[in-house]
């Protein structure tokens, strides 16, 4: 294994860096694949192929044990995940997608994520490149949205609240736009373009990729409603008289960890430095390539920029960055976060049109019995020339609404479910896909938020805090995508029906909680919480948010350094 006492990389490199070197830059034999119609599924490289071209292969889980029994395959699908930077798509074009999820997937529903972007779920193998000019005739792509590139980059919400909101959205897209992949295998594959280039290169990922996923987000403070802290690279807004003049950097953040795993931990991302405006994208670029070629391609439980910094340290992080740019991080400048979450209902911008924040229940856009969020949309797109708006808390924002068609939507979301009288709590809380798509699912989320909000909802009314907030969140597995380890109440899915339960964390989504119970069913979860909303309201004091309230009583301890306290 060692050389001169030295690892030999190439040799100990996980099978994920196998796959991309060998893949021609992202191509292997996905197009062979396609002509397969005997199976639904992709086969061997390319199950992790097709996800740098924005696809999961998954399968409903709660029909695999029948299939299983009728001895059939199970029911191969594919997720697809649209890029989005900023979460802006024109309503017209909104007409497209809602369309394709009604004629082309099993699920006929759209996803908005957490991420500002929306997933079909349940695409056949044989529709996937239907799906992919679908997107491409109205201007947008799948590409880089899954695997080890940089992901969706994350920005304010809606753009035309201010001009720096605008300028904002601008820097988003552009920093996406520099760190997609190179590569012409997407367009060639899904679009049948003919091989352009002899030659392809990569010159900001390199031919293997980046070591592990990364995440960006624009920030525009004192709103945190994308929830930077998650993220591994963020531009935070400094602005002088309605112009943004630079940035202060922050790097590192993530959020998974490995049940029993102390070798994993989630942490917040870190303070690098303040640059000036035109340094941004060689900034970014150094950031993404330091990652590179510092991250590790051995164990990818442990490949993420937190754990490079953690290893390198902070300050040698910054000093290579510097190097590679050519700029000296100035101090940072003075910033404060005071907002998480969506403001719901109308506002004006600053071209006089109106804006409306709808909420949508777990993100998820479908019709049933109980509601028709799905057609409500399709009818506001339709008559509607602006643009919808996905939030990072999977909710939608209708942007650019004259006056004179102000009525017109707002009886339309009336109609069908898109306004509705809803408590603070639920307005704030979130839960990840979870069952019956996501294959590393190990509890309900989305299905089961809606019970557990009602609960608390009862519980907070029966303690007079009903008209309080409370962040919470749950996720189906220590993945966190559902965010719970930014949350004030956070559930993490161990098995079916059981959850680890977290508290302490605050507001503004700068501190991560800490493990209040272990393994506890529904019912213990709702016990628990009986308890300590009874204390809180019993005892805060004047206003005190519930994740800091447990912190100042001693309920449960800081985590000042999740490295360690985290999990001791
Ligand atoms: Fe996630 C994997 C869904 C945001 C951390 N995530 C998955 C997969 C693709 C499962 C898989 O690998 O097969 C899930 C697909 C479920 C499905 O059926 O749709 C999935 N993640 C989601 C979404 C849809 C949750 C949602 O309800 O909104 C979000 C899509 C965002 C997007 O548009 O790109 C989503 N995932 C997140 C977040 C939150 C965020 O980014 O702000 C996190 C935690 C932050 C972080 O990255 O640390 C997150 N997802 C993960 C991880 C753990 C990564 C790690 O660092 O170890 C995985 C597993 C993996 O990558 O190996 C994962
Ligand atoms: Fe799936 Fe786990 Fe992410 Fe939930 S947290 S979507 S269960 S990977």
């Amino acid at each position: 294994m060692k050389k001169n006492n030295k690892i030999d990389v190439k040799k100990n490199v996980t099978d994920a860096e196998r796959i991309k070197e060998n893949s021609n830059y992202l191509r292997g034999t996905i197009v062979e694949d396609l002509k397969n119609d005997i199976t639904n599924s992709f086969t061997g490289d390319n199950f992790s192929l097709i996800r740098f071209h924005g696809m999961y292969q998954q399968d409903n889980r709660d029909l695999r044990l029948e299939r299983y029994e009728q001895k059939l395959e199970p029911l191969y699908s594919m997720m697809l995940r649209c890029r989005l930077p900023g979460g802006v798509i024109k309503a017209k074009k909104w007409l497209k997608i809602d369309q394709f999820a009604t004629q082309n997937t099993l699920y006929s529903s759209i996803r908005l994520t957490n991420r500002q972007t929306f997933q079909f779920h349940g695409i056949l193998k044989k529709k996937l490149k239907d799906a992919h000019k679908m997107l491409h005739e109205i201007e947008l792509d799948a590409l880089g949205t899954a695997n080890d590139v940089n992901r969706n980059v994350l920005c304010t919400s809606n753009p035309m609240e201010s001009l720096i909101h605008k300028s904002a959205y601008a820097w988003a897209k552009k920093i996406s736009e520099l760190l997609l992949p190179h590569t012409k295998a997407y367009v060639e594959i899904w679009l049948d373009q003919k091989k352009i280039t002899k030659k392809d290169k990569e010159p900001i990922l390199g031919k293997t990729y980046l070591p592990r996923k990364f995440k960006t987000t624009v920030v525009i403070p004192p709103y945190n409603d994308v929830d930077l802290y998650a993220n591994d690279m963020n531009f935070i807004v400094v602005s002088k008289k309605n112009n943004i003049i630079g940035f202060n950097v922050l790097i590192g953040g993530g959020l998974s960890f490995v049940h029993g795993n102390k070798l994993t931990w989630p942490f917040l991302a870190q303070e690098l430095g303040y640059i000036s405006i035109e340094k941004t994208l060689l900034i970014a670029e150094s950031i993404v390539t330091t990652q590179r070629d510092w991250g590790n391609r051995t164990n990818r439980n442990n490949a993420k920029t937190r754990y490079t910094i953690k290893n390198v340290g902070l300050e040698n992080f910054k000093r290579e960055v510097e190097r590679r740019s050519g700029v000296t991080f100035e101090e940072i400048r003075p910033y404060n976060f005071t907002n998480r979450g969506d403001s719901f209902g109308w506002k004006k911008d600053i071209c006089n049109y109106w804006s409306l924040t709808l909420f949508i229940p777990n993100g998820r856009i479908d019709d049933n019995n109980n509601q028709s969020l799905k057609l409500g949309l399709s009818k506001i797109a339709n008559i509607h020339d602006g643009n919808f708006r996905l939030t990072s808390n999977q909710n939608i924002i209708i942007t650019e609404i004259p006056e004179d068609k102000k009525d017109d939507i707002e009886k339309i979301a009336i109609t069908h479910g898109l306004i509705r009288n809803i408590s603070n709590l639920r307005q704030n809380s979130m839960a990840c896909v979870s069952f019956p798509t996501c294959p590393l699912a190990m509890a309900e989320a989305e299905r089961v938020l809606s019970f557990f909000i009602t609960k608390l909802e009862n519980i907070m009314l029966k303690y007079n805090v009903e008209k309080e907030t409370i962040i919470f969140r749950i996720s189906g597995c220590p993945n966190g995508c559902g965010r719970s380890l930014l949350s004030e109440i956070g559930l993490i899915g161990k098995s079916i029906g059981r959850y680890n339960l977290y508290i302490g964390g605050n507001r503004i989504g700068s501190r991560i909680p800490k493990i209040y119970k272990e393994n506890i069913t529904e019912k213990e979860i709702l016990i628990n919480l009986d308890f300590l909303i009874k204390v809180w309201s019993n005892h805060r004091q004047k206003e005190e948010d519930f994740g800091d309230f447990t912190i100042r009583k001693g309920i449960i301890k800081e985590v000042v350094d999740p490295v360690y306290d985290f999990w001791n």
